[in-house]
């Protein structure tokens, strides 16, 4: 079977509708045929200002979450980055073999950085797409499923692979980006020029799984539309109709088409409304499970303990075989 991995960084409280639609959506459904290896990316979390104690909390939040989606912890190896030390001694040996032409080329790293100036940022920030590239080679993936914003990320991974495969002899898969088209990207509900993101959505344009579901009903009632009436689907004159058109398609499964049909000549009222109903039946179990997952943390903490064995055994083979291939003394 394909190796698929991913991971998601604990910097909310909660998933928003752009991570769960984006990749965690792929997650679940790529467990059916797939070796499938998803984690909590911690150690990514760190490259920004952040609060231990949050990040503790946020770390289980995002397993539990996980959980709540369908991440099955039997078929899927399911664990947190920081408990499998081979991602962060791969990501050395990648940064070794990574020009720093190419690292400042990576548009998250600008973005990021746009607003406070890159003197401002950490090394850590800068080297992300480094740990990213060694999280997914230490596994052998061949499938990443992510959203569009980290393509690039992906591609530099493939680049690494297949440099270090030239260099020392073939060591890694060379994986591939998996991303659905219809959700690789969800935008902002205010603002939907942008992408829907913890950092830079205001409150009012993100949706987090975790909200009160009244919350999020309200917010996709007020969603930013259009000037006309007519439930189409048009990214470049409509995109706050055509992103609600996404999600609820996402949400529900119905064709896009048959949505457009379904609200012709009915305005954006009553779509708006029905759309809320759709989010409020899809977050309101997935909360309750969130928070029945979360009750345990013993229990919780024990799954992704199993999950990090598991894990390792997968990556200290690949690290010892990237080791011998760099011409280090073997150890004890
Ligand atoms: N708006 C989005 N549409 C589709 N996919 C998205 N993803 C994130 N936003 C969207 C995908 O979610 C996965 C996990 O992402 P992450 O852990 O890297 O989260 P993030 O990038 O920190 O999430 P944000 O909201 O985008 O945070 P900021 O604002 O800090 O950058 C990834 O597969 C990602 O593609």
């Amino acid at each position: 079977r394909p190796r698929v991995l991913s991971g998601i960084q604990p910097t909310a409280d909660s998933f928003h509708f752009g991570n769960y639609l984006g990749a965690v959506r792929q997650w679940v459904a790529l467990q059916d045929d797939h070796e499938a290896f998803y984690c909590v990316v911690d150690l990514h979390a760190i490259t920004v200002e952040y609060d231990p104690k949050a990040l503790r909390e946020r770390t289980r939040r995002s397993a539990a979450q996980l959980l709540a989606a369908g991440i099955d912890p039997e078929r899927s190896t399911l664990f947190v980055q920081s408990q499998v030390p081979e991602h962060a001694q791969l990501a050395w040996v990648m940064s070794c073999i990574t020009g720093m032409g190419e690292a400042s080329r990576m548009t998250q790293f600008k973005d990021k950085t746009a607003k406070g100036g890159a003197d401002r940022a950490t090394v850590g920030l800068f080297t992300y797409p480094i740990l990213q590239a060694a999280d997914i080679l230490v596994y052998q993936a061949d499938r990443v499923p992510v959203g569009e914003d980290q393509r690039q990320h992906v591609e530099l991974t493939r680049d690494l692979a297949q440099r270090f495969n030239h260099r020392f002899g073939k060591t890694f898969r060379v994986p591939e980006a998996y991303i659905v088209k219809e959700t690789a990207k969800i935008f902002d509900l205010q603002d939907p020029s942008s992408k829907m993101s913890k950092s830079s959505s205001s409150a009012a344009g993100i949706i987090d799984l975790l909200d009160e579901p009244k919350a999020s009903a309200k917010k996709i009632r007020s969603a930013v539309t259009d000037s006309g009436r007519d439930v189409v689907f048009d990214e470049e004159n409509k995109p706050g109709v055509a992103n609600l058109l996404t999600i609820y398609s996402a949400l529900t499964g119905r064709k896009i088409s048959e949505l457009e049909d379904e609200y012709a000549g009915r305005g954006y009222g009553d779509f708006k409304k029905d759309l809320a109903d759709v989010v409020v039946e899809f977050v309101t179990p997935f909360r309750e499970k969130t928070l029945t997952y979360l009750d345990d943390k013993a229990q919780l903490d024990a799954i992704l303990a199993a999950g990090a064995e598991r894990a390792r055994a997968v990556t200290e083979p690949t690290l010892a075989k990237v080791y011998d291939r760099l011409g280090f003394v073997p150890g004890p």
